[in-house]
């Protein structure tokens, strides 16, 4: 019998819930078994209650049932990039994002974007041809969920890479590698919103997983996430948007 997964999703805000006006301040989302259900549950509430973006008055966690088949996916390969500034940061994203396949105007609108734009709870969808975003999703974005490490292979990844264990990290290259492994994607950019991370990536099949050490200066509570994408037709952006909010992913490592 194949094992039974969870989607477990949590958003909290303040100042009321997010579809009226509130500030939104964490968001979560992972794949459980039945008998993890509670645990991951209360893993994700305690993130939003101590949360540097502030205190929620709002909070709201959904579970459902997983029909479709999970894939399993190896982490994309991580590097470090090491920079002593944001704006050396961004030459640097800028760099990886060409490298990946991004044309130089897509990025230079996607900046511009980022710069006007108040923060989304989601990612962005921006074409690659004309750099202009596609989802009509304004200030919720597409929001990714149903990804997960498998527990046991997240130990071996950290322990044979290595790497310190860090739950952003964690998060975050789970949802880049699901991210990546659609061939609608060219490239994702991403920074957080909390005011005490500045790390952020460049992800991509090309040039794998590529965390960047500075993408802004701290206190700053803007974020970014960004895929850019290559996708003409009208279905296959909404076969997209489907992939990333409901195709069940888990990572392996072996
Ligand atoms: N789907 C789509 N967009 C999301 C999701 C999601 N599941 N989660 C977050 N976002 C968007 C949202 O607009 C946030 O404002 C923004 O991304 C940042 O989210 O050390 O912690 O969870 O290698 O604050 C990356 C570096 C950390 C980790 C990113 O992002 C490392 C991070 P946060
Ligand atoms: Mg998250
Ligand atoms: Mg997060
Ligand atoms: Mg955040």
């Amino acid at each position: 019998m194949p094992t039974d997964y969870y989607s477990v999703r949590m958003r909290a805000a303040t100042g009321g819930p997010h579809e009226q006006g509130g500030k939104h301040i964490s968001g979560g989302e992972t794949l459980s078994t039945y008998e993890k259900i509670d645990r991951e549950i209360s893993s994700l509430v305690k993130k939003a209650l101590a949360h540097s973006r502030g205190t929620p008055d709002f909070m709201q966690i959904q579970l459902e049932k997983v029909e479709q088949t999970i894939t399993t996916l190896s982490p994309l390969s991580i590097a470090t990039n090491h920079v002593l500034t944001p704006q050396e940061g961004h030459l640097t994203a800028r760099d990886l994002l060409q490298k990946s396949g991004v044309p130089l105007q897509a990025i230079e609108y996607a900046y511009q974007m980022i710069d006007e734009e108040p923060t989304v709870r989601g990612a962005c969808l921006i074409d690659i041809y004309t750099g202009k975003r596609i989802d009509q999703r304004r200030d919720s974005g597409v929001r990714v969920s149903r990804m997960a490490w498998q527990e046991n292979s997240y130990q071996k990844w950290i322990t044979d890479l290595m790497i310190d264990n860090n739950i952003r990290l964690k998060e975050a290259i789970s949802l880049a590698t699901k991210v990546a492994s659609h061939g609608g994607t060219i490239a994702e950019l991403c920074w957080s919103d909390d005011p005490d991370y500045v790390t952020g990536y460049v992800a991509s099949k090309m040039v794998g997983y590529q965390r960047i050490t500075s993408l802004k200066e701290f206190g700053d509570e803007s974020g970014c996430r960004v895929f850019f994408v290559d996708l003409e037709k009208e279905e296959d952006r909404k076969s997209y948007i489907n992939y990333l909010e409901k195709e069940p992913v888990l990572l392996k490592w072996e």
